[in-house]
Order: structure tokens, then C-alpha cells, then sequence
């Protein structure tokens, strides 16, 4: 659903000026320095990129989802870094509050995940538990008005910067699965809380994971997610559903931005006196990538709609973060291959992409997973 075209048209120009004047400027340095320069961090602000999915009565700018993965589409254009950063405010560090919140939840930490001044981060896989997030084993033990946290959480993305974690843990640790976990909004400097060294990742430099670490850290009850035991995992799988189709969004942008450098690129270079965008071998890949890049755009565009309607669509997100991760997978390895032997030299963004979106396939619920709840909600429905 989009609310009022002008106002949103604005938003997407001014998105796509800051991506085209600030951001590509800049990607090589973030990627040769692993930081995202603080003058660009405070752009990020100033435009409400932090806010994007936050209601406005706690600072956002309350966008559709329909209306978040226009933007989503324009910002993922940049080097995933720069998305990274406001992903998760705008996601799964802060969804969980906005969906099952209470309200002394909402207006204490809403507004300033809105306006960036504090970054949120999501803690939900372990060491042990990645795919199978119900097996998790962090103990939240009740200890008068606090609960005790002890455990590890890995791979967090944005930890390093966040100044609060929602933090999925066991409240009842005689009860394996999903029934006993709950989800805690803990904050940084907590006493207990401690955070690993840095991950060194494949790619997406300018964006950081590391583990965070729970040693008898004392939490409030008052930060006990709705106030309830028990529905963590709930929690988590609903701001799941909206953060696969956030990074579907994500992955249809990298995608056109792989496509147009590979176009560009295959425009430009010249074998056997032409250019080698005349081969239809080449003109292949393009084709393939355009098609697919179609197809990915209507799937997340499509899921975007049905959720603003108020419909249940995780079957959706899955088959877009699905379909969309593993396209861009596929465009990422034919830009590479239109590139040649530029294509794997770290001048050209080909190369750098390549690494990046790799990821995609893999967070917020690997492919495998993705099938995993479209066939099972497939066979829940057909039993009826
Ligand atoms: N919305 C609301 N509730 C949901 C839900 C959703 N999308 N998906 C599942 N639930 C509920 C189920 O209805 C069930 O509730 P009841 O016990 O009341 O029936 C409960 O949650 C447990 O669900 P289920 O039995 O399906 O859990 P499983 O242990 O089988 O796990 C998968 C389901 C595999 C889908 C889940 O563990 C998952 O998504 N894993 C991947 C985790 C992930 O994405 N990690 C990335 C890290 S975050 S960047």
C-alpha cells in the first residue's frame, strides 16, 4: 500500500540522490577500512533511514511495507554495508519491541532506534543452534524483579555498534523447544554482558558481527518483551517473516546494481572488433539476470502488498527471500563472468558484490529453511 505517491516519490528521490552522490563515492573506502565514515552515518540519519519501518507516534516515518521495500530496492543499490547499518533498526532489532512490545517497552526505546541515536541488534543463534533457533540454550532464570542471563549468542550482526540486543532466551529450562523461550531487550553496559572480538567475514566490510556473551547478566522484568514468558520465539518468527522480505527487497537492488555494472561493463568492452554486449552468449546472461531480476521485483513487490492487507505471509517472504537470494546469487556470479578476468579484481565492484551477497542465502534463515516453511505451511493448509 502506498499512502500518498508524492510524498513517497520524495523520499525514493532523495534515497536514490544520497545512494548515487554519497554512497557509491564512498564504498571503496568502507570496504578498504571496514568503517562506514560518521559524516555518512549522520546523512543516514538526517534522510530518516533509521526510522523507515518505526510508527510516527515513536519517531518514524511508519512506511508500508509496500512503501519500505521501494526504499529497500533503492539502498541496496550501495554496497550492503551501508544497509546493513540501518537494517536493523529498521528490522529485527527493533520489530520485536514494535510487534510485541509493551507500551513503556515502545516509548522508551522506539524514538531513538528512529532517529539512530542507538542501534538495535537481533540475538538469536548460538553456537549451537542456527537453523534449529527453538534449541537454543541461553537461561533466563527469574530472580525477583530481574532474570538472570547466562549464555552466547553468534554472528550477531551490528553488535559491535549496538546499544541494545533483543535477546532470546530459555525461561524455562525443564521444557526443550519453542513453548519455554522468551525475548528479552537487554542493554549495553549491563553488568554480565560482554561482547566477542569482531568477526572476519567473506565480505559485506563495513558491517559487523561479533558474539555477545551472557555471564549472570541481570536484567530487569520490566524488559521482558510484552510482559509475557513464553512467546519468544513467536516474537522472533514474526519479525522474521518481515525481515526475509526486507532482505528479499534487498536483494533485488543488489541485483540491478550487479546487472547495470555488467551491462556497462559489457557495452564498453570490446573483443573480436565489438563489442562483447553484440554476443548472444553474453547477451544470455544479461537476458537471464533481467528475467529474473523481473520475476524477484513482482514476488517481493506481491508478498509487500498481501502483508500491508493484514494477511498472513510467511509462506510469501520465504518463497521471495527464497527466490530472490538465490537469484542474486546467480546475477552476482554472471556479472563476475561478463567481467572476465576484471571481474575478479577488487577494483571493479563485480568482485566486491560477489562476496557480499553471499550472505543473502544465508542470514535470516538460510534457502534451506526458506523450503523448509513453504513446504510445511503448504501441507498445514492442505490438511486444512
Ligand atoms: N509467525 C508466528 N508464529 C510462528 C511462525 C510465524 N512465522 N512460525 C512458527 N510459529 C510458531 C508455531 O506456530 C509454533 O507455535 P505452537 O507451538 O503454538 O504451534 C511455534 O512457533 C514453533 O514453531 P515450529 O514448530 O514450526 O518450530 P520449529 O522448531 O520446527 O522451527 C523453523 C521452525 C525451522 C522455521 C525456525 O526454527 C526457523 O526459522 N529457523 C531459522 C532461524 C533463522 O532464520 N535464523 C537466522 C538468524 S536471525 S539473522
Amino acid at each position: 500500500m502506498i499512502r500518498d505517491e508524492e510524498t513517497l516519490n520524495l523520499l525514493l528521490a532523495g534515497v536514490r540522490r544520497f545512494v548515487r552522490e554519497v554512497l557509491l563515492p564512498q564504498e571503496q573506502e568502507v570496504a578498504e577500512t571496514d568503517q562506514i565514515p560518521p559524516a555518512v552515518v549522520a546523512q543516514m540519519r538526517e534522510l530518516g533511514l533509521f526510522g523507515l519501518s518505526i510508527p510516527e507516534a515513536y519517531g518514524g516515518l511508519q512506511l508500508t511495507m509496500e512503501e519500505e521495500v521501494l526504499v529497500a530496492f533503492e539502498i541496496a543499490y550501495a554496497s550492503p554495508a551501508f544497509r546493513s547499518l540501518i537494517g536493523t533498526n529498521n528490522g529485527i532489532g527493533s520489530q520485536g519491541i514494535v510487534i510485541d512490545g509493551t507500551e513503556e517497552q515502545k516509548q522508551h526505546y522506539l524514538p531513538r532506534l528512529a532517529a539512530g541515536d542507538i542501534i538495535g541488534s537481533f540475538a538469536l543463534t548460538e553456537p549451537g543452534s542456527g537453523s534449529d533457533a527453538a534449541s537454543l540454550r541461553t537461561s533466563a532464570v527469574r530472580d525477583g524483579d530481574h532474570y538472570i542471563l547466562n549464555g552466547t549468542k553468534r554472528y550477531i550482526t551490528n553488535a559491535p555498534e549496538a546499544s541494545i540486543y533483543t535477546v532470546m532466551a530459555r525461561t524455562d529450562a525443564t521444557r526443550k523447544g519453542a513453548g519455554a523461550i522468551s525475548a528479552f531487550i537487554v542493554e549495553r553496559g549491563t553488568p554480565g554482558l560482554s561482547l566477542g572480538k569482531i568477526d572476519k567475514k567473506m565480505g559485506q566490510r563495513g558491517a559487523h558481527t561479533c558474539d555477545v556473551i551472557f555471564e549472570n547478566c541481570r536484567v530487569p522484568a520490566a524488559n521482558l518483551i510484552g510482559g509475557k514468558e513464553g512467546v519468544g520465539f513467536k516474537t522472533a518468527m514474526k519479525v522474521l517473516d518481515k525481515g526475509r522480505l526486507h532482505i528479499a527487497a534487498v536483494c533485488v537492488g543488489a541485483a540491478e546494481r550487479m546487472l547495470e555494472d555488467a551491462l556497462r561493463y559489457a557495452m564498453e568492452r570490446e573483443q573480436f572488433g565489438h563489442a562483447i554486449a553484440d554476443f548472444q552468449l553474453i547477451q544470455a546472461m544479461l537476458a537471464d539476470s533481467k528475467a529474473e531480476l523481473y520475476a524477484a521485483r513482482c514476488m517481493v513487490l506481491d508478498a509487500a502488498r498481501k502483508r500491508d492487507q493484514g494477511l498472513d505471509i510467511s509462506t510469501e517472504a520465504s518463497c521471495s527471500k527464497l527466490f530472490a537470494s538465490e537469484m542474486c546469487g546467480r546475477v552476482a556470479d554472471r556479472s563476475v563472468q561478463i567481467h572476465g578476468g576484471a571481474g575478479y579484481i577488487s577494483e571493479y565492484a563485480a568482485e566486491r558484490f560477489y562476496r557480499d551477497v553471499r550472505l543473502f542465502r544465508i542470514y535470516e534463515g538460510t534457502s534451506q529453511i526458506q523450503q523448509i516453511v513453504i513446504a510445511r505451511n503448504m501441507i498445514k493448509a492442505a490438511q486444512g
